[in-house]
């Protein structure tokens, strides 16, 4: 039997009887500009805003910009931008159609595109979600990084960018000369008071282009924060493939996700925004104390995850949980560490929230790979790692798990697991890693001593104790003679 099957799109959906969304039928206009469309926008904001449609109606559709491959026009424009969104929870699965994107640009194709669309008097809301690097912020200040290539580019040639912070700035613009209002701007990363840092990095931008335009901006824009949560793991073809065996049609957009979702919004809006509130989100007046208790409780667990799991050849984050002495570490670290840093609501069990993170890890059927989380480990760390650091050494707390997480990721920077097997390291500052490496020739302590003098990603408090420097520097040596299951077992 062929296993042709036609792409999803309406007329296949209308063929084969496959009920769409009741919103799509009407094709409601767009409110929302997304900047980064990747899986996670797709099985988080664009599926609040899909119930949203659903459940209340509205122009609230999604016009998605790529901002640098054209993988997802491709993959969306044949099936009239319909996709498909799978949940799997061990045996389980559920699906979606979601139709809340209206349009997909590709930035680098038509520049001028993104700039009126994000102009146009219909835009109320911007959403981002382009990774920790794509704010090109000193990881370190957390501040916009001027001396930045893309962001030189967009100040020389503000009518053609290549950052977010370019097109808005440009879109900004035209807003203010048109005499239009201003926008919500929405920051959906993982990174500690994401809408503060937007706002005081597009500020500094346009400061630097016109400082009328920064006033207009600073008094007709709004930055919330936001907590964002969903493990969505980067589709891969065997996920395409086995939709493609259970489905009637093909779907080459469709993402995979857990059914866990959160997020977590500060009520800090321009004008109006969809009633995310109403299906699911919240609203709050401090997203602060969210923000920490996930970077610091799953993120920084994904990241020691990612890096030791790597390290040990673990192709996945529930491979790894699946080991006994792995998973009470992690409970550690996320324990005995993490959680006494963070300061929530007396109410809050935070012991219920540790161990359902340890459940969505071990979820087999999502098969995240610890070498995708691996990735931008120089912009993850000091959101993750580096803060409950700190707070440890500045309350005279142990911190030795925390420390043996930030050795495991400079042991992954060594480009080999242990068993030989040579992987490539992903970071846009793997040039500088390489040439630490290189000088360091094979002897911890100078690697150690040479990474925590980056700056731009440790804060001269931890390079300058010695404390740390040690600690740090005993589990790489332990990770490297030992490996890093009989050094952790060494330790217990
Ligand atoms: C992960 C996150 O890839 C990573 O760095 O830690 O994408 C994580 O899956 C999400 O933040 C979960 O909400």
């Amino acid at each position: 039997m062929s296993n042709t099957k036609m792409r999803l799109s309406a007329q296949t959906a209308a063929s084969l009887k496959t009920p769409l969304p009741e919103y799509f039928k009407q094709r409601p206009q767009a409110g929302i500009v997304h900047l980064g469309l990747g899986a996670f926008h797709r099985a988080h904001q664009a599926w609040y805003t899909h119930k949203v449609l659903e459940q209340f109606g509205g122009d609230w559709r999604i016009i998605g910009v790529s901002l640098r491959s054209s993988n997802a026009r491709e993959q969306l424009q044949t099936q009239d931008n319909l996709y498909t969104l799978e949940v799997r929870d061990g045996n389980s699965t559920q699906r979606e159609i979601i139709g809340a994107i209206s349009e997909v640009i590709v930035a680098p194709e038509s520049p001028e595109r993104v700039i009126q669309t994000i102009a146009s008097a219909t835009t109320h809301v911007v959403t981002l979600t382009i990774t920790e690097k794509g704010y090109c912020l000193s990881s370190a200040s957390g501040e916009l990084d001027l001396s930045h290539p893309e962001i030189q580019n967009d100040l020389q040639q503000p009518n053609s960018p290549l950052t977010a912070l370019g097109f808005l700035a440009a879109a900004l613009a035209q807003r203010k000369m048109q005499n239009r209002s201003g926008l919500t701007i929405l920051s959906c990363d993982n990174i500690a008071a994401n809408g503060k840092k937007l706002r005081a990095a597009l500020l500094k931008f346009c400061q630097q282009l016109d400082p009328a335009l920064a006033d207009w901006v600073d008094e007709n824009c709004r930055f919330p924060c936001s907590m964002v949560d969903r493990i969505v793991p980067a589709s891969s073809e065997t996920d395409i493939h086995q939709l493609k065996r259970d489905c009637a049609y093909e779907d080459r957009a469709a993402v995979f996700t857990e059914p866990f979702s959160q997020w977590v919004i500060e009520q800090n809006f321009a004008g109006a925004v969809p009633a995310w509130d109403k299906v699911g989100a919240e609203y709050v007046s401090d997203v602060a104390p969210f923000e920490a208790m996930k970077l610091r409780l799953l993120n920084a667990s994904h990241s020691a995850i990612a890096y030791m799991g790597a390290v040990m050849a673990y192709q996945t984050v529930d491979e790894f949980i699946a080991n006994a002495t792995l998973r009470q570490f992690i409970a550690e670290l996320m324990h005995e560490e993490a959680a006494p840093t963070l300061s929530l609501p007396a109410s809050f069990d935070l012991a219920a929230y540790e161990q359902q993170l340890l459940q969505r890890f071990a979820n087999s059927a999502l098969r995240h790979r610890c070498q995708q989380i691996a990735m931008d480990g120089s912009q993850k760390i000091p959101n993750r790692l580096l803060p409950i650091l700190r707070w440890q050494l500045n309350n005279n707390k142990q911190s030795w798990r925390t420390s043996a997480a930030i050795a495991a990721w400079l042991r992954y920077l060594m480009g080999k697991d242990e068993t030989g097997n040579a992987y490539p390291i992903n970071d846009p500052m793997s040039a500088r890693f390489s040439e630490v490496y290189e000088k360091a020739a094979g002897d911890s302590s100078a690697i150690v001593t040479s990474m925590l003098s980056l700056q731009e990603i440790f804060p001269i408090e931890l390079h300058n104790n010695a404390r740390v420097v040690a600690e740090i520097t005993d589990w790489l040596n332990a990770f490297r003679q030992q490996g890093i299951l009989a050094a952790l077992e060494a330790k217990n």
